[in-house]
């Protein structure tokens, strides 16, 4: 289906967590995570590889002549692939940004990898720091989860004031569920998921100490309010998998 990421070899294998660690690290997206990226990235999300072929079909349907793209939280590319294949509107261009250095250098070579007729800038930066200008479209594929909880607010209103009207914000994220034996039963069946994936109990659990302090989730009524607080006129979830969404915000 996502022909456009990459093949896998067995050194490719997400391994990271399968062998007992004295002390879990906090999780960090440094050369070893890039080298298993795609492996770690479609075993552990569900719905992953759904959610970045929409991004490339909104992005037909979304983007405009003469305007730009953004895909804050870049990873190696997938989403700026999935939508540099799938834009048909003229003069635009795609700016790829992520503040991992590792991830930033091999995103290029994939970039560089495919053709396309849309250009694509890929940025090191914060997205934090990013003007967002002329937008029709802004893409955040499970990447505002590792923002400062306190610091998304203003985050999603620098992208909603940057988005043209008409333009979308297309944001995946893992989510929490307020209540209580909700959140358990989906957590469980998202550690079903892994484990169906081949991720051991160990990988399971060694991961989750791993994210802990990393990745901070909200609730969708949370993701919602702060979405239609910053200016967005239509927002929806429009994918669901246990305890991970996608949502389309429309200005
Ligand atoms: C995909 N969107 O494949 N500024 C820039 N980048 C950041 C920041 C920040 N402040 N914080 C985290 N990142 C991708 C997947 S992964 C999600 C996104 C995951 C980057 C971080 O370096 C990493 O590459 C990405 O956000 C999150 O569609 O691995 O669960």
């Amino acid at each position: 289906m996502i022909s456009y990421l990459f093949t896998m070899h067995k050194s490719d294998t997400d391994l990271i967590y399968s062998s007992p660690k004295a002390q879990v690290k906090d999780f960090a997206f440094d050369a070893q995570v890039v080298e298993v990226f795609p492996d770690m990235i479609s075993r552990s999300v569900p719905g992953y590889n759904t959610i970045i072929d929409t991004i490339g079909l909104l992005s037909q349907r979304f983007v405009q002549k003469s305007t730009s793209v953004y895909d804050l939280g870049c990873s190696l590319g997938a989403a700026t692939l999935a939508m540099r294949k799938r834009i048909t509107a003229s003069d635009c261009k795609i700016i790829a940004v992520d503040n991992s250095s590792a991830m930033v250098e091999r995103c290029k070579m994939h970039i560089q990898a495919f053709k396309g007729n849309t250009p694509v800038d890929v940025i090191e930066g914060d997205i934090q720091k990013i003007a967002i200008n002329n937008a029709s479209m802004v893409v955040l594929n499970f990447t505002l989860q590792f923002i400062d909880k306190a610091e998304r607010a203003k985050l999603i209103n620098n992208i909603a004031s940057g988005i043209n009207t008409g333009g979308i914000l297309v944001i995946s994220e893992k989510i929490s569920h307020g209540d209580l034996i909700i959140d358990e039963h989906l957590i469980d069946l998202h550690h079903n998921f892994k484990r169906a994936n081949g991720y051991s109990e160990l990988e399971v659990a060694q991961k989750r100490t791993a994210l802990e302090n990393v990745m901070k989730t909200d609730s969708v009524e949370q993701h919602i309010k702060r979405l239609t607080e910053a200016g967005f006129s239509h927002v929806s979830p429009w994918f669901q998998c246990f305890n991970f969404i996608s949502f389309i915000a429309i200005k």
